[in-house]
């Protein structure tokens, strides 16, 4: 199985998050990525490519053109405009909660809050070179299945899934799993599922899609009412106009286990089946692992080698999108036992 990286993540790197009402130790960091590409190198599961340029038409796809454009001058504008130039972590704090006005501002402060929908998400200096790599990753691993791959991993940071038409949060910025999903509907797939087993809800790829019946949504997470990104991803969203019937979220309690969790699981993907997906995109958090230092579900390390062996039992070509999975030190370990359950069992071809 080809994996698809680029280094350039490690230009996206927050030192400090908001969180209990202070600054803490930022998790989305470039050591995951790092932890990953390491494991998977040392796995041998076959080649390890870069990815190919960004399309910046393909992302217009599923962003507007207005936030690309902020997220790639963000850091210019914030030099030019006289801020320090040696802040790492920058955080909106004012929004256009409804009542107020949803405009683009001079002022980078109104900015921030116009294209953002949380306080959790710091940006810097390299983070959309990161974020527009990260997003290159995913398209170019749609592109591979698109030209006869039954599989491929795309080793994505940061992650994307929270990433909405418009605004970033949740340590996302450009939304990976849904410029794949794109990618493959460009390249001819008729009907592309997403399945979003990331410990959080996927609300930004919900959300892109939620008016579309070519593209079926389906995440397993954790209850927002619990959780975040607490506003999206409850079981009453079945998707809107021609969308209708084309979204299931099944969230899940806090403490779920893998019996538990596969219930769902197998929910989704005979979802999946129904829906005839030619091609399917899986955002793949770890952070449903029993150590995860910001998440609740109890799965072992052996249960995402039963994960990946779910996975893999979908007849259908398959991009793997890295999402979520903080507990850094035991990335290495999930991310394997996920893929070798997965090869075990997909088809290839
Ligand atoms: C991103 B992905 C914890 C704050 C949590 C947001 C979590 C985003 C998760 N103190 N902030 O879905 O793994
Ligand atoms: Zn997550």
């Amino acid at each position: 199985m080809l994996t698809v990286y680029s280094p350039e993540h490690t230009k996206h790197n927050p030192q400090v998050e908001m969180a209990d009402g202070k600054l803490v130790p930022a998790v989305e960091i470039p050591s995951r990525g790092d932890m990953v590409f390491g494991a998977i190198k040392t796995a041998g599961f076959g080649a390890i490519e870069p990815p190919d340029q960004l399309d910046r038409a393909l992302v217009e796809q599923v962003h507007t053109p207005d936030y690309v454009d902020f997220l790639e001058s963000f850091w210019q504008r914030w030099l030019d405009t006289g801020r320090d130039p040696e802040a790492e972590d920058t955080f909106p704090f004012v929004w256009p909660t409804p009542g107020l006005r949803r405009i683009a501002t001079r002022h980078l402060d109104g900015l921030m809050g116009r294209y953002s929908f949380d306080a959790g998400t710091p940006m810097g200096p390299g983070t959309w070179a990161a974020a527009s790599a990260s997003a290159s990753v995913a398209q170019t691993a749609a592109g591979r299945i698109s030209g006869g791959a039954a599989h491929v991993f795309a080793l994505c940071r940061p992650p994307g899934h929270h990433a909405m038409p418009d605004a970033y949060g949740g340590y996302c910025f450009l939304n990976n799993a849904a410029i794949a999903a794109q990618a493959l509907r460009n390249a001819g797939a008729d009907k592309v599922a997403v399945l979003d087993v990331d410990y959080h809800h996927g609300n930004g790829t919900q959300a892109i899609f939620y008016a579309r019946g070519d593209v079926f949504f389906t995440s397993i997470h954790a209850d927002p009412m619990d959780e975040y990104p607490y506003f999206l991803g409850h079981a009453d969203e079945v998707g809107d106009g021609n969308g209708k019937g084309a979204n299931l979220n099944v969230p899940l309690p806090v403490g779920t286990d893998w019996a538990k969790y596969s219930d769902a699981l197998k929910t989704a993907l005979s979802a999946i089946e129904d829906f005839g997906a030619d091609a399917l995109v899986v955002s793949l958090g770890l952070d449903t692992f029993e150590r995860d230092p910001i998440s609740r579900f109890t799965l072992t390390s052996d249960d995402f080698n039963r994960l990946g062996s779910t996975l893999g039992s979908i007849r259908a070509p398959v991009v793997i999108v890295f999402e979520g999975g903080y507990a850094v030190d035991d990335l290495a370990v999930n991310a394997v036992n996920t893929l070798t359950g997965f090869l075990d069992r997909h088809a290839t071809g």
